[in-house]
């Protein structure tokens, strides 16, 4: 059976759509049950994961922009004049703004994101408000081998990867994927990086478990989501959020738990559920300095700086190639 294509994500085309049917799919006919946490940022799934940002159980943002205003001089200091910033993920383009604030005489700006209305819309805003930048927007899956636009020469790469999205990859997908921005910015670049740090289990589970239930929603959004795009037939109210922090891997895992047994049509295949069954959405690794120096190692970084908030509840961190 062919599924009509009417998504906002496989706008991209047939090829982009078939790619992900295969992926939810390949999840959930396998064994325990996933789906790609990158399948959240829809329309809907952005909206909730704004709200989220703001929930007080939530200090990821906070501590994070915390940390920029505080030390964002001696991070453009590092920096040095000139810079190509290149955002990965840049989404509502807000946080990129401090950087560019302080830098001093930034060249460049080349937000990534998937989202093409998002992009034009920040690349415009920006392109107003720092006329001097040049702004070279990228629409692409920042996660996969890419190209960068034509930069102006001699401009020292500065890559900015903020938020602790690289939590959500596991640590040999974030060693890979800092791989891959290693070279981008070439031998003379430099990554700054926002890392959630470890903590007291208590804090970790609130933040995932927020008592408004916005977390829960922005879990079950994907099901809509599949209900939407992929023919799905979900019914959400059989389905609970379960987020929980695992001490031995060090992430707080996500999962959607079936309230019983139940089959569901996705894209004209069958998939049945036991009770109790889960599907696991997202994992969000929380660093210490042992997996921060392993993860960078691998990628062929050095951490040659560290910020934290006030509360050490979050990094901001400067990678430099390592020598
Ligand atoms: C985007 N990412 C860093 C968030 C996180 O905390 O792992 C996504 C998220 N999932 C649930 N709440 C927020």
């Amino acid at each position: 059976m062919t599924t009509p294509l009417r998504s906002t994500l496989y706008h991209a085309g047939r090829g982009a759509y078939r790619a992900v049917r295969e992926d939810v799919l390949h999840g959930l006919l396998g064994s325990p049950k996933t789906l790609p946490a990158k399948l959240f940022y829809d329309a809907e799934g952005a909206r909730l994961f704004e709200q989220i940002c703001a929930l007080d159980e939530y200090y990821l943002t906070r501590s994070e922009l915390e940390i920029l205003d505080r030390y964002v001089g001696e991070i453009a200091e590092l920096a040095g004049p000139r810079c190509a910033l290149v955002e990965y993920g840049s989404g509502a383009g807000i946080k990129v703004r401090l950087l560019l604030d302080a830098l001093v005489q930034p060249a460049a700006y080349v937000p990534i994101d998937i989202s093409h209305e998002q992009l034009s819309r920040v690349a415009r805003e920006l392109s107003v408000d720092y006329p001097h930048v040049a702004i070279r927007p990228l629409c692409t899956d920042y996660t996969r081998r890419l190209r960068l636009p034509a930069l102006p020469s001699g401009a020292r790469r500065l890559a900015f990867f903020p938020g602790s999205t690289i939590g959500n990859f596991h640590p040999a997908e974030a060693a890979a994927f800092l791989g891959r921005v290693r070279r981008a910015i070439g031998t003379d670049g430099a990554l700054v990086l926002g890392v959630d740090r470890r903590k007291d289990a208590g804090v970790l589970h609130a933040a995932y478990n927020d008592r408004n239930g916005v977390t829960a929603a922005f879990n079950l959004n994907v099901l809509a989501r599949l209900n939407r795009e992929l023919d799905a037939d979900f019914d959400l109210s059989r389905f609970r959020h379960v987020a929980f922090f695992d001490p031995a891997t060090s992430r707080i895992e996500m999962h959607l738990e079936s309230a019983m047994a139940q089959v569901v049509r996705v894209a004209g295949e069958v998939v049945t559920f036991e009770r109790g069954e889960t599907i696991w959405t997202e994992s969000s690794y929380k660093y210490d300095m042992a997996l921060l120096d392993r993860v960078a190692g691998a990628a062929g970084f050095d951490v040659d700086r560290l910020w934290s908030d006030e509360g050490e509840r979050f990094w901001v961190a400067f990678l430099t190639p390592a020598r």
